[in-house]
């Protein structure tokens, strides 16, 4: 069985925004039973993560002898690996459609995204918090009016639900609480048709689960 690695004490209290929501969701999504083994801040950073994880982050992944970590990489794998799960089409053309959508997720969406909580937790303080925070928000405006855009009145980004859109909705939902999505009501729409899969709602559970020192929910 596959073993992820996750925060002993997610900062985010069990909200799901830490990068392990995401390799927990395609697992759910391909099916898969997996543990979990939870690190703290330190051990994160010990020799025996290191091997794991050049950079002493979360999450991991361990299968056999494959060890790896970056999530985009992780979900990347398990959708390949389980090509029945329907998580990356089978035609060519789509597939890699599919893939340059988990790329734009990681690559062109999340980027501002970051700098944006970012700043709300470390520059706070500063007397021009204000101006570059509407700047940052603007930013992270721009991408999601171009979201929008190409969206349109589609349900997912490119015919089926796909690791494109797990990996797009999965980097959305850390602006949850920022008040941007809800101006744009097909974005927030697409959210929620993510959050609602069965999948999303098990490995919700799950990491919240540890949060509240509760054992992972019974899979069905
Ligand atoms: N590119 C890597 C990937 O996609 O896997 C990035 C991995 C990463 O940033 N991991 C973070 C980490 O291990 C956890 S997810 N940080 C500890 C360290 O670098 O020492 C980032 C995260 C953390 C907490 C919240 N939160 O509480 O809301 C949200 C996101």
């Amino acid at each position: 069985m596959p073993t992820i690695t996750a925060f002993e004490r997610s900062p985010d209290r069990g909200r799901g925004l830490a990068r392990d929501m995401r390799v927990r969701w395609a697992l759910e999504e391909t099916g898969q039973d997996y543990d979990v083994r939870l690190l703290s801040f330190e051990a994160m950073k010990q020799p025996q993560h290191l091997a794991r994880h050049p950079f002493g982050q979360i999450p991991t992944y361990e299968d056999g002898d494959l060890v790896l970590f970056e999530s985009g990489a992780i979900v990347l794998h398990l959708a390949v690996r389980h090509a029945g799960s329907g998580l990356l089409p089978e035609d060519p053309d789509a597939r890699a459609r599919a893939i340059a959508w988990m790329f734009a997720a990681l690559n062109t969406v999340e980027p501002p995204i970051v700098e944006l909580s970012m700043a709300g937790i470390l520059e706070r303080d500063k007397p021009w918090y204000e101006a570059r925070l509407r700047m940052l928000r603007d930013r992270v405006r721009t991408r999601l009016e171009q979201l929008s855009n190409r969206l349109g009145k589609d349900e997912w980004l490119d015919g089926a639900f796909s690791a494109g859109d797990l990996m797009m909705i999965a980097v959305l939902l850390r602006l949850r609480s920022s008040g941007l999505l809800e101006e744009f009501d097909n974005v927030a729409a697409y959210v929620a048709r993510g959050e609602a899969r069965p999948a999303y709602q098990r490995a919700f559970a799950a990491q919240r689960a540890v949060f509240q020192g509760l054992d992972a929910p019974d899979r069905n």
